[in-house]
Parts: C-alpha cells; sequence; structure tokens
C-alpha cells in the first residue's frame, strides 16, 4: 500500500514578502518561525521587488524564498503560515495587494497538486513571477513543479522582463 501523501517527507517551498514597516526584519523573523517548526531552511538570496498588481503608489517589496523538508500536510502548512503572517502584524485589507508587514505563501508541497477552496499547489501565479521564480532559482534552478515539465530557470528566462527584481545587499 502507497503511503498517504501527508506522511511522506518532501519538498515544500514558501514566498516571503513584506513591504511594510522594517522589511528585513520582518523577513527574517518569517524565517526564525519556519526554522522553528520545520528545522533547516535553504534560503534565498534577498531582492527588491516592483509592486506587481497592488494599488497604485505601493511600495516596493522585499522577496525572498524558504525551502524545507517535511510531512505535514499542506492545510495545516498553510495554518501555520496564516497564523506567523498575523504574529508579525499582518492586518488583511479587503484590496487585493495592500501593504503588508508579512506575507508567507505556499508555492508546493513536493509533487502534491491541491485544487481545493483554500488552497491551490503549486501556487497558481508562481509561474508568472519574477519575484517568486529569481529566489527559487538560488534554491534549486532545476526544480521542476508538478504541472510543468519546465524548471524554474526555464520559466524565469521566458518572462518578459516587465518588472524589477534586485538583488537585495544584506
Ligand atoms: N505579493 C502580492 C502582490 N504583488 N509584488 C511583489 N513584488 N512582491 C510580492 O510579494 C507581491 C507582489 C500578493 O501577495
Ligand atoms: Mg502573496
Ligand atoms: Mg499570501
Amino acid at each position: 500500500m502507497s503511503e498517504a501523501p501527508e506522511h511522506k517527507l518532501r519538498r515544500v517551498g514558501f514566498s516571503l514578502g513584506s513591504n511594510m514597516g522594517n522589511r528585513l526584519a520582518l523577513l527574517e523573523r518569517a524565517c526564525d518561525k519556519l526554522a522553528e517548526k520545520f528545522g533547516a531552511l535553504r534560503l534565498s538570496q534577498v531582492y527588491e521587488t516592483d509592486p506587481v498588481d497592488c494599488p497604485e503608489g505601493s511600495p516596493s517589496y522585499l522577496n525572498a524564498c524558504v525551502e524545507v523538508e517535511t510531512d505535514m500536510p499542506a492545510i495545516e502548512i498553510l495554518d501555520f503560515c496564516l497564523q506567523t503572517e498575523n504574529e508579525l502584524g499582518r492586518v488583511r485589507g479587503d484590496v487585493y495587494g495592500t501593504p503588508r508587514t508579512c506575507d508567507i505563501d505556499l508555492l508546493y508541497c513536493g509533487d502534491e497538486i491541491i485544487r481545493s477552496e483554500r488552497l491551490t499547489l503549486p501556487h497558481p501565479l508562481l509561474t508568472e513571477r519574477a519575484f517568486v521564480l529569481q529566489p527559487l532559482c538560488d534554491i534549486d534552478p532545476m526544480l521542476k513543479l508538478p504541472t510543468t515539465d519546465k524548471t524554474v530557470a526555464q520559466l524565469l528566462d521566458e518572462l518578459p522582463p516587465e518588472h524589477s527584481v534586485v538583488r537585495f545587499p544584506l
């Protein structure tokens, strides 16, 4: 009998973003909380990025990606992300893309494909966003998501250079 997916150790990726408050400190705190929960992290570089699909005049973001290994069910990981965002002072606005202290998006859980009311995996916008693909390439440029034959490096290469993503010196 095959193991239930929730009992399998698999690679789980997150996108971190902040465009309000002390952005770098907030990303660091998010990483600390992820490390506390999941143990060793694979960390990308940090990038300063143009806001994409955000209200006019939104401040620029700092973005990064993190990968962990865990057997935790995806929906519990999602709940952990939301709880951590709250702990980091996130207040949800009614308008998409309002400035936030910290956004923690679950990007992928191994080969799981999920389309439920609360969660879509892999993250539906991942393949269109340089602010996610660029840091993912730091972690593993050869990574392939279960819904595409292309590596994240290929996907990034094929994106039009619409939005600036610049390495943020630490
Ligand atoms: N997050 C969004 C919308 N737009 N743009 C950038 N550059 N970085 C983000 O993290 C981001 C965004 C929704 O969560
Ligand atoms: Mg997001
Ligand atoms: Mg989010």
